[in-house]
């Protein structure tokens, strides 16, 4: 599709509706906030025209479900895809409008967690770019994840209303409300279909932002489903772990779409989040079975038009739901029910922790949704006479493959189960996928299993968020790598150039000055911008092991005390960014930690301007927009085994970052792209991991071994670092020694202090560490998120032949 052509006098007829609006008498009485509104708004008024992309033949319909969506700002990145930034900033500039200074004035929608929210993101961003037609369903949340800010060291939590004032990208679209049932009872009725008297209903509303492809003329839909609200929301509970009190049993309806959950990896087993659950997916179905009929094609056609891709099991719902309406609304038998829905459901598996895979209460689910839990059980009951008859007599084969089990729903198998296709989202990982959770299912279909590695989008994540070296690799390249991100392979010769290098370490060098005056603005702490600057952003989790960090950070601290006159010792600015979900204590204790390990040591006279500790707060996307283009060195050092992929690891490469990590997620396939003498692994590997579990591993005896390791230990447990109090970090403390370490973090310790020796090695050799960082430019062009969509495509989007 062409690239529609920015229409000036469209442009600034909507603008001029826009303050007018406002009861203004022009353009330049708008604070910059209204501005921002309106001239998004009037963007979003000329975008309305675009139209979505048609299927090819054979090219089906994807419906990305996600319970989450990342999307960060809005305003600048659409202005990027559609090519327009400078024509719109003119347009502006001749109403004394200033177009980066309103940019600024952006919310940042936080509708999600972590990494499941923002690949959402990047790959509605990937697919619009990419042409492939889709439609994203979530959940329109009145407050997105808290933001957070530190009181004395301690995490805060605070409600995101980030929709307090006018969001202007959304589209109310009413001719889309649906009505979802909930509770009640079933009866069987005497022709033999079964009714459902529900309790309530509940309006489905349709709130639509639209996803702009890179410079196509292609715009997508993110529908986000909003239930029609009469409560105002409790927000006195808002604190600590009592974060989510609005979830009492007699909570309306209405409140449903109030609040995302902040947990990451933790499921706590809500009703309210059940409801959330089964909205989204009431909602996502009728509006995928509205189109198709709307086309007037039939039922049975849906699965060569409709693929349903799941991210994480969170909209498993919409399997039962699919299946309900087949059968008590279209009266299909349960057999052509199955085989439509069969072939429409993929499942995007997403972390292998057995505290994040969802099971639901079968009592919970029944009263909520007695129907769905008659299909599920009749689902297990089929399942069972498959498996009685592949392995006769065998238990325990069936209790592992079980949908239904202990009184519990297990969505993971209900997904394995009812899907045509089960991928994890690096090489690794889906290894894992298979030989670790799934092998039984595996035996019965390995067809259903693939791989397809995580991507990140090239135009939010360097382009835009790394304008400096986005027109340094234009100049070097001359052709368009934003759509086409393994051209930076173009790069790879200019390693060795002086000049290309002295260019590529002074833009790093702008970008870290950028940050350390917004460190300085939001903190208050000068960094030097000289310093190496190591980065660990993400959320906070023991498996992640910001806590390994720690230890590494006290290491230098202990270092440079003990010899003050070391000219040798390599400045840093350790820069943290991370918020732990509100329930979630020894996460909030590592923070903790790090927040009182930065005051002492940014405070000690004899550490000068060489150390710096930073937790920068409330990361979000943003933030992180900052923090990526300032990166020397970025902190991968998950337990091996358990993160999945990780996808900002692929950020921090692509903007010239070098990597220390754990032979964990994507990160094998970095170092398989980078080359191994351009990056930094340690620690033990996945097969290392479970064999030192299984022999017996004893963290108090690498502690006493290693007395370096025991001094930190000890300076922390005899309160160092938190002005003589010896309980402030027992959380965190306790679990390294008195609780088996079950991360692994003292096992690799000793390996972790040895990498980062390395980097420091390659750091004294500025040449040397800039020839490295071009080349993690040049070589991490298949981390792009249009290569993943386009592996979507091609093993799992294909149209059943
Ligand atoms: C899990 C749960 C569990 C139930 C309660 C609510 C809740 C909310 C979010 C999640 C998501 C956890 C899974 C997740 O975010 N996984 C991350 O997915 C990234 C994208 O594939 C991947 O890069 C990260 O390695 C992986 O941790």
């Amino acid at each position: 599709m062409p690239q529609q052509k920015f229409n000036k006098a469209r442009f600034n007829a909507a603008l001029t509706r826009q303050w007018q609006q406002l009861t203004l008498r022009s353009a330049q009485q708008m604070t910059p906030h209204q501005a921002w509104q309106a001239v998004s708004a009037a963007l979003a008024e000329l975008l309305a025209a675009q139209p979505a992309p048609r299927p090819a033949e054979g090219q089906r319909h994807v419906n990305y479900l996600s319970m989450e969506f990342l999307i960060g700002r809005l305003t600048g990145n659409n202005l990027l895809n559609l090519g327009w930034y400078n024509e719109v900033s003119a347009a502006l500039a001749e109403q004394q409008l200033d177009l980066s200074e309103l940019l600024e004035q952006e919310v940042d929608p936080a509708l999600g967690n972590g990494g499941l929210g923002r690949l959402a993101a990047c790959y509605l961003d990937s697919m619009a770019t990419v042409g492939q037609p889709a439609t994203g369903h979530g959940l329109n949340y009145q407050y997105g994840l808290f933001r957070q800010s530190f009181d004395e060291g301690h995490q805060k939590e605070a409600p995101d209303d980030w929709q307090r004032e006018r969001y202007p990208w959304f589209r109310h679209n009413a001719a889309l409300d649906v009505e979802v049932a909930m509770g009640g009872r079933i009866e069987k009725q005497e022709d033999g279909t079964v009714r459902w008297y529900p309790d309530f209903t509940l309006r489905g509303e349709a709130w639509d932002l639209p996803v702009t492809g890179y410079r196509n003329g292609v715009t997508l839909p993110l529908r986000l489903w909003q239930a029609v609200s009469a409560q105002p929301f409790d927000l006195t509970a808002f604190n600590d772990g009592h974060f989510l009190q609005a979830e009492q049993p007699g909570i309306e309806a209405t409140k449903l779409t109030k609040v995302l959950y902040p947990n990451d990896n933790h499921q706590a087993g809500k009703r309210l989040r059940l409801m959330q659950q089964y909205f989204q997916c009431a909602c996502a179905v009728a509006d995928i079975l509205r189109r198709h009929h709307l086309a007037g094609r039939s039922i049975h056609s849906l699965p060569d038009f409709e693929v349903i891709q799941l991210n994480d099991t969170h909209p498993t719902i919409a399997i039962p739901e699919m299946l309900r309406l087949l059968l008590d609304e279209h009266q299909l038998s349960w057999d052509e029910a199955w085989q439509i829905t069969s072939r429409v459901f993929a499942y995007t598996n997403h972390t292998l922790m057995p505290e994040a895979l969802e099971r639901w209460d079968e009592k919970l689910m029944r009263t909520l949704l007695p129907r769905h839990m008659v299909i599920i059980k009749e689902i297990n009951r089929r399942l069972k006479k498959q498996v009685k008859q592949r392995w006769p007599d065998d238990k325990a084969m069936w209790h592992k493959l079980a949908v239904v089990a202990e009184g519990q729903v297990r969505m993971a198998n209900l997904c394995v189960v009812s899907g045509f296709a089960v991928n994890g989202v690096a090489a690794l990982h889906s290894r894992l996928v298979v030989s670790d959770l799934f092998p039984e299912y595996h035996q019965l279909w390995p067809q259903k299993f693939h791989n397809v590695t995580n991507g990140i989008t090239p135009r939010r994540w360097l382009k835009q968020c790394n304008p400096a070296l986005a027109g340094l690799i234009d100049e070097t390249l001359k052709t368009e790598w934003a759509s086409n991100l393994e051209a930076l392979i173009g790069l790879e010769s200019y390693a060795d150039d002086p000049a290309f290098r002295q260019r590529y370490r002074s833009i790093k060098q702008q970008n870290k000055a950028q940050l350390t005056r917004y460190i300085a603005r939001h903190t208050g702490i000068i960094v030097n911008p000289a310093a190496l600057f190591d980065v660990q952003i993400k959320r906070l989790h023991e498996y992640k092991r910001q806590h390994l960090s720690l230890l590494h950070i006290l290491y230098c601290y202990q270092k440079l005390i003990r010899q003050p006159d070391d000219q040798t010792i390599t400045p840093r600015v350790f820069l943290f960014g991370a918020k732990a979900a509100p329930g979630y204590y020894l996460a909030k204790n590592i923070i903790y930690a790090i927040n009182r390990v930065a005051e002492v040591v940014n405070n000690d006279p004899r550490v000068g301007d060489r150390l710096r500790v930073v937790f920068i707060p409330d990361y979000r996307i943003t933030v992180a927009e900052q923090m990526i283009p300032a990166a020397d060195l970025s902190e991968q050092i998950s337990t091996a085994g358990y993160e999945a992929s990780g996808t900002g690891n692929m950020k921090l490469a692509l903007n010239g970052a070098l990597t220390i990590g754990t032979l964990d997620g994507a990160n094998v396939e970095i170092a398989e792209q980078v080359g191994e003498e351009n990056i930094f692994i340690f620690g033990h590997t996945v097969d290392e991991v479970k064999a030192l579990r299984a022999k017996g591993y004893n963290p108090k005896k690498v502690r006493k071994q290693n007395p370096a390791l025991d001094e930190l230990l000890k300076a922390l447990e005899k309160g160092k670092f938190s002005d003589g109090d010896r309980h402030a970090f027992d959380l965190m403390l306790d679990s390294l020694t008195k609780q088996g370490d079950p991360w692994l973090v003292l096992a690799d310790f000793q390996a972790y202090i040895e990498a980062q020796q390395r980097v420091e090695a390659l750091w004294r050799d500025p040449e040397g560490w800039t020839r490295a960082a071009i080349l993690n430019t040049a070589r991490t062009g298949m981390f792009s998120s249009d290569r993943s969509i386009r592996d979507y495509q091609q093993r799992i989007w294909q149209a059943p032949r």
